[in-house]
């Protein structure tokens, strides 16, 4: 199993703010704590996702940070970024896997047992499920239980995180949920000061036990 953190992965949006401050607010959620960052951008020409992914990747690169790209392998192999994640209408994650080799993560989205099964033995190293709760994040998903969440974390050996409308005030509904961490956009994204944000959300992971004691 590849060696990364994913019990507070952020993922960005960029879209309600200007590049200077997208740019403080990432690096303020680093310094907060989270533990593994992706890049999600839906609107970007392939240059601007790649001029952004450079910046972003510097910034992670300080704080020892892996960063993930979402939905696509070629600007994940055109910045050397540590991984690339793919959901049900990107690349298959075989493919994903072929391409961006053995020493990347390649993670996927899962929302039901057989689907996190098939992703597993395509070589996922990590899954996202949900939506746990609604989201207000721009992003085609329906609701998974955390019933099946659970299920999802009992038949893969890989780590699984909860995604979907978390905040520090309702993730205590996975504790005692195998999960691996919890990725969030809005919760700290969207936070009057992300860093507090990132650091209140990882206290109070570890605080339910889902994340790793450091
Ligand atoms: N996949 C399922 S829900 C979601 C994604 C990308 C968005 C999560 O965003 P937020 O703001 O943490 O609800
Ligand atoms: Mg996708």
């Amino acid at each position: 199993m590849k060696n990364f953190d994913p019990s507070l992965y952020f993922i960005t949006d960029s879209t309600f703010c200007d590049e200077k401050e997208f740019l403080f607010r990432v690096e303020e959620a680093l310094k907060g704590g989270a533990t593994l960052l992706q890049l999600r951008e839906k609107e970007r020409s392939t240059r601007e996702y790649i001029e952004l992914a450079e910046k972003v990747h510097s910034i992670a690169k300080q704080y020892n940070v892996p960063l993930i790209i979402d939905d696509r392998v070629d600007v994940a192999l055109a910045v050397d970024a540590e991984g690339v994640h793919v959901g049900a209408s990107d690349m298959p994650v075989q493919t994903a896997r072929r391409l961006m080799g053995e020493d990347k993560i390649v993670g996927a989205t899962a929302k039901t047992v057989p689907w996190a099964l098939d992703a597993y033995s395509q070589g996922a190293d990590y899954l996202g499920v949900g939506a746990i709760y609604p989201t207000t994040t721009k992003v085609k998903t329906v609701l998974t239980s955390v019933d099946t969440l659970r299920d999802i974390c009992e038949a893969v050996p890989i780590p699984a995180n909860a995604i979907g409308g978390l905040n520090k005030d309702n993730i205590d509904v996975l504790e005692g949920v195998p999960i691996a961490g919890i990725c969030v956009v809005s919760a700290i994204m969207k936070a009057d000061d992300p860093r507090e944000a990132a650091r209140e959300l990882k206290q109070r992971a570890c605080e339910l036990g889902l994340c790793r004691q450091k």
